[in-house]
């Protein structure tokens, strides 16, 4: 094989390995993301009767698989029920507790059919007039318990399809050095 061959082998091959990586990276932004969220990310809230939030798409209503746990300070549960679909708008009634950070859990089931999840928090400062503390659940009232430390940073997605990417942009990485490999070999004889 010439080298002018050989540098048409690795020029074909990274153009086919890009374009694979290209059609993974457009597999992963099919999800579903999380557009908004209320209480926003970070706000103080005086009181609140439910947690909304909105996805780019209507989420599907898998049957438990649709589930937001509100953790108050004290680690306890403080939605009052599983989540409503409506559209693109999951939401869920809560009656919270003491004052403090809110840690917002949530995990829904994709338009694309796969789940995705995340979580972030929120600070309640109730004023005086604001109605009782709840009590809370030991236990969540909605879903199984989350192991909550493991959950994804703020805004974070589960997302198979970014891994998928990246084990094609690996094989590509290979491929090149495979093609240098050949090319390098090709000179020397
Ligand atoms: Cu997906």
């Amino acid at each position: 094989m010439s080298l002018r061959h050989r540098l048409t082998a690795l020029a074909a091959s990274i153009g086919v390995g890009l374009a694979l990586a290209t059609a993974g990276a457009t597999a992963a932004s099919a999800h579903d993301t999380l557009e908004n969220t209320d209480p926003a990310q970070g706000a103080t809230v005086k009181s609140l009767s439910s947690v909304a939030l909105t996805f780019s798409a209507d989420p599907l209503g898998t049957e438990g698989a649709t589930i937001i746990q509100v953790i108050g300070p004290d680690k306890k549960y403080y939605e009052t029920a599983c989540p409503d679909l409506n559209g693109p708008v999951v939401s869920s009634p809560v009656a919270l507790g003491a004052a403090g950070t809110y840690e917002v859990l949530w995990r829904v089931v994709s338009s694309d059919g796969h789940p995705i999840s995340g979580s972030y928090t929120f600070a309640y400062a109730p004023d005086g007039t604001a109605s009782p503390a709840a009590a809370g659940s030991v236990t969540p009232v909605c879903g199984p318990a989350a192991s909550t430390t493991e959950a994804p940073a703020a805004g974070a997605t589960t997302d198979t399809g970014l891994w998928i990417g990246l084990g094609i942009g690996a094989v590509v990485l290979v491929g090149v050095g495979v093609g240098a490999w050949a090319l390098a070999r090709g000179r020397k004889s």
